[in-house]
């Protein structure tokens, strides 16, 4: 202890109890409403972090700033994740609309709704949507920039990042828009992949076994595989290259556990949806998924 009486921790101490508090800000609120995903802020709480703490560049009293980062929560099932990020970075977001989780009239919809709460960049939920929104800010950041943009009076630079999830990567929206963005080299927009390796169905063994690096090398894109989502360095300087990347999109291959921690949750495909409690007797199916 100090002499406040706060108890003295270390930076990584300090990074440990703020992803953790994110992940179970998340699934108390998703516990309260017996709805929602707890799965996913468990597991990509870590890479969300660092996005949000280390990178983006935003103003939580401001968040029409025109020139801020934008930030597309495309697997919009997670929403907690997002509310959970938007109240504790000092959104107009307080605790009482999280304890009103998904309840009607509450600002914290199910998923993420564009002009329902502060900070909200595009309304999500169709898997693959915000895959394709995000790649439309991208361009339009480009075309703002080349049209408006003079030497020494850079008014538009931002980039645009996205966590996207298996689901998205399996929608033919995404194919559409990946290509498009490889094509046209939209260098600034930056895609974390929520690879947990479990959609609703099940394991992606079984309904999803492409090759997602190589396939998004083949649209244009450069992409980079962590395997430990909890891994904060690697993570970081994953987002550091994928910046200077100037010529091509980037995708962030991120290895997580969905459910991380969660006894009989993590790993199972039951765990992105809450239908029981996370300590309900069947694990076999959703709750920590959602469905
Ligand atoms: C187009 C579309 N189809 C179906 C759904 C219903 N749905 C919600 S989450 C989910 C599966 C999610 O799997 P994944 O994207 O890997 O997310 P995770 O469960 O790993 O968080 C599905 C099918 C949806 N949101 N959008
Ligand atoms: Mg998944």
């Amino acid at each position: 202890m100090n002499t406040t009486g706060a108890t003295s921790l270390s930076p990584a101490q300090l990074d440990q109890l703020s992803i953790n508090t994110i992940r179970f800000l998340s699934v108390d609120a998703v516990e309260k409403a017996k709805s929602g995903h707890p799965g996913l802020p468990l597991g990509a709480a870590p890479m969300a972090y660092v996005l949000w703490t280390r990178f983006l560049h935003h103003n939580p009293t401001n968040p029409h700033w025109f020139n801020r980062d934008r930030f597309v929560l495309s697997a919009g099932h997670g929403s907690m994740l997002l509310y959970s990020l938007l109240h504790l970075t000092g959104y107009d977001l307080p605790l009482e609309q999280i304890k009103q989780f998904r309840q009607w009239g509450s600002v914290t919809p199910g998923h993420p709704e564009r002009g329902v709460t502060p900070g909200v960049e595009i309304t999500t939920g169709p898997l693959g949507q915000g895959f394709g929104n995000g790649v439309g800010l991208a361009i339009a950041e480009a075309y703002l920039a080349a049209r408006y943009n003079r030497p020494g009076f850079e008014i538009i630079r931002h980039f645009t990042y996205g966590l996207v999830s298996d689901g998205d990567l399996m929608e033919g929206v995404a194919a559409e828009a990946a290509s498009l963005a490889g094509h046209l080299k939209l260098g600034k927009l930056i895609y974390l992949y929520d690879n947990n390796h479990i959609t609703l169905a099940a394991s992606t063994q079984l309904t999803f076994t492409e090759d997602r690096a190589q396939r998004f090398a083949a649209y244009g894109w450069h992409t980079q595989s962590i395997d430990d989502g909890n891994n904060l360095d690697a993570i970081d300087v994953a987002i550091r290259a994928a910046q200077q990347e100037t010529d091509r999109p980037s995708l962030i291959l991120v290895r997580t556990h969905i459910g991380y921690g969660s006894p009989h949750k993590q790993d199972r495909s039951g765990s992105g949806n809450l239908n029981k409690p996370l300590g309900g007797e069947s694990a076999t199916v959703d709750a920590l998924t959602g469905r």
